[in-house]
């Protein structure tokens, strides 16, 4: 789909789509499950109603958005990638398509650290961000006495969303899983999947002691992933903001022009209100459920 976008400081559509995502006003519920595959955000949202039938969005840039109702409550599920990158797009440009609070939970994957094994569900309270110091000097380290990681302070998750996840999970828990369901722990977010959470490769990462520093200095550490931190962070620095859009802006014409739809099924219309371009004062609710697929020293 070809469309000439308005305004430079936020993009949208003639339609007023979003860049990215693709989504239009009243396609996203909000109440959201954020996924880090397609394959995954397929698989919840096979537990959605059968009618009406769900929306279903995929973007160009890869956000795939189904939006339905779960025993008659709204709620979309975006499948974002992986990486803070990803997250800010989605973060972003949700909060802009959706009037009202907005509840996120992100349903992914994590490893564990020690005492946290695999198949453990993992509910973290709080989240730390670890980063690459690209001011670091990874080849000649002898001539640098900065830090290779960066180790940000703790930012919370939202806390009754947390205990409703948690409250949920152990209701839906088998009785015969012998899984564990653990929360009041902190993730650490990592900006690599492999540098930044201790992983030797071919490159000089100087990373080795990595895993025993993040263990020695943050409280209650337990697991590692990469979007947590991100989810968690803006939605605490939400301040119910209004973001009006320019009418009658000058519109984009130069460079690559997104989104491309490639699927939609069924107008989302009767699912939820059409967002004002107006957004009244709101919160942003964030949880995070992991389950833990390998565990590390
Ligand atoms: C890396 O393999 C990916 O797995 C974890 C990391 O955060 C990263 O996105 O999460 P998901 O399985 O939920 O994508």
């Amino acid at each position: 789909m070809k469309d000439t976008l308005t305004d430079a400081n936020f993009p949208r559509t003639a339609d007023q789509r979003v860049y990215h995502l693709g989504v239009g006003p009243g396609e996203v519920a909000n109440r959201i499950v954020t996924v880090g595959s397609p394959s995954r955000a397929n698989t919840v949202a096979s537990f959605l109603d059968s009618q009406p039938k769900p929306f279903i969005l995929s973007s160009e840039r890869g956000f795939l958005t189904i939006t339905g109702r779960y025993k008659g409550t709204p709620i979309s599920i975006i499948s974002i990638g992986m990486g803070s990158p990803n997250m800010d797009f989605f973060v972003r440009e949700i909060r802009e398509s959706v009037s009202g609070d907005l509840a996120i939970v992100r349903l992914g994957s994590c490893g564990g650290l020690v005492d946290v094994p695999p198949g453990t569900v993992v509910i973290p309270t709080a989240c730390v961000a670890i980063s690459r110091n690209v001011d670091f000097d990874f080849v000649n380290p002898e001539n640098c006495d900065e830090p290779a990681y960066r180790i940000s302070k703790p930012v919370s998750a939202d806390a009754a969303l947390t205990e409703e996840v948690r409250k949920a999970l152990e209701a839906a828990k088998p009785s015969s899983s012998t899984s564990a369901i653990i929360t009041g722990v902190v993730n650490a977010s990592a900006d690599s999947f492999y540098s930044s959470q201790g992983r030797q490769t071919s490159f000089p990462d100087h990373n080795e002691d990595l895993i025993q520093y993040l263990q020695n200095t943050v409280p209650n550490l337990a697991t590692l992933e990469m979007e947590t931190f991100h989810l968690y962070h803006l939605a605490a620095c939400w301040k119910g903001r209004t973001l009006t859009t320019k009418a009658g802006s000058t519109p984009l014409t130069t460079g690559p022009v997104s989104p491309t739809i490639t699927q939609t099924t069924s107008s989302p219309a009767h699912l939820v209100h059409p967002a004002p371009m107006t957004l009244p004062n709101s919160i942003i609710r964030a949880a995070a459920t992991h389950l833990v697929f390998a565990s590390r020293k």
